[in-house]
């Protein structure tokens, strides 16, 4: 993603490995300061996932597998023995992170697969390229959502998002903002409204700005202001990411997400979910099966932001001893949801078989 801060232009990855070193842009610090993170050893890309330096979904799969990457690098001296049960042990730091977006167990899994086999050294290579491919399979997803979430987006469409599915939450273009940059690229005048997403605002924070950043006409609006826009008939199209998507199309995303699809139905608009086959998770069958992060109710009671001279700081939003409720995501059943827009193309009901097919496809295919 091309990056304008201070006067300065970069092109850069949300997060890319060098070595046993993994870099990634600080989200934390967005967009008020920019700054890149250096983490010299798997303990540190656990607490960058864990305190969500880095995050969305795309992005942390990427750092769980350049984790066990980093890990394999650092038990290179080992033997044989205890090499694997250091890899083994980061790899499960790694997954006690956070427990909704797929991605991380499917990078993490695919990983330790490719470790366990030939000699050290060559077992040390083998995790390394399977972190990089996860990072270019990544890179790959976005640009054929972009490319197919692109066909459905008219010219004048004004389009909902919620949360933050941008660039920042893979490695580039990202999940839900994918259609929208290409749409823009190619001419078509659209317009964005970003909802906040209270309680850490990714919206505020990253949408907004990675709106900015490309010249995207935009509104952000609070959370609870969706509605009022749909039922005006200012919405066309509403496009959202996913942490975990299950066989039957249930969708875990954002909190939140599952009230815009409702508001959505209500008012006959478009819902799609944009998310690479990475995020589908076949192996749950339903969404009562997905694991709700609960976060630290601080994030509730807090907000994060800077002050006039731009210095970040935290202040208290409710009463000393508060007792607030933070699960950082929601299920979206399927029957809300008007289609997926992955990197196997547009997947429309009935979801269950639509996503059997786009993960095999002449096993179940009718022709
Ligand atoms: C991020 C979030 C995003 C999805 C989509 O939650 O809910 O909408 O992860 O991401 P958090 P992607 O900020 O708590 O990680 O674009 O990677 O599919």
């Amino acid at each position: 993603m091309r990056i304008k801060f201070n006067g300065k232009t970069k092109e850069l990855w949300t997060l890319w490995r060098e070595g046993g070193t993994v870099k990634m842009i600080d989200q934390r610090l967005l967009p008020h300061r920019f700054e890149i993170l250096t983490l010299t050893n798997h303990k540190e890309t656990v607490e960058a996932i864990r305190d969500m330096a880095v995050r969305g979904a795309g992005a942390i799969g990427v750092a769980g597998g350049y984790g066990v990457a980093q890990a394999a690098i650092e038990a290179q001296n080992l033997n044989l023995k205890e090499f694997k049960k250091y890899v083994i042990e980061a790899a499960d730091r790694l997954r006690k992170t956070r427990p909704t977006a797929v991605n991380l167990f499917h990078a993490i899994d695919r990983c330790i697969r490719v470790a366990s086999k030939g000699g050290i050294t060559e077992r040390v290579v083998a995790v390394c390229s399977e972190a990089d491919k996860i990072a270019l399979e990544d890179l790959e997803a976005s640009k054929k959502m972009g490319e197919c979430g692109n066909a459905l987006i008219d010219d004048g469409f004004r389009i909902l998002t919620h949360c933050n599915a941008g660039a920042l939450a893979f490695i580039d273009n990202g999940s839900a903002l994918a259609p929208i940059r290409v749409a823009h690229r190619a001419g078509k005048h659209i317009f964005v409204y970003a909802d906040e997403t209270r309680p850490r605002s990714q919206g505020a924070k990253l949408t907004a700005w990675e709106l900015q950043q490309e010249g995207i006409p935009y509104a952000l609006i609070v959370d609870n202001a969706a509605g009022h826009y749909m039922h005006l008939g200012e919405v066309d199209f509403v496009i959202v990411g996913a942490d975990r998507i299950a066989a039957n199309g249930d969708t875990a995303n954002k909190i939140g997400t599952y009230e815009k699809a409702v508001l959505a139905r209500e008012n006959r608009i478009p819902f799609y979910v944009a998310a690479p086959r990475m995020t589908f998770d076949l192996k749950c069958r339903s969404g009562d099966k997905i694991e709700i992060e609960k976060r630290n109710p601080d994030e509730v009671n807090w907000v994060w932001g800077a002050d006039e001279k731009g210095n970040l700081t935290k202040v208290r939003i409710s009463a000393e001893g508060t007792n607030a409720l933070n699960p950082s995501f929601d299920v979206t059943p399927a029957k809300y949801i008007t289609g997926f827009i992955t990197d196997a193309g547009v997947l429309k009901p009935p979801f269950r078989l639509n996503i059997h097919e786009a993960f095999h496809p002449r096993k179940s295919s009718k022709t």
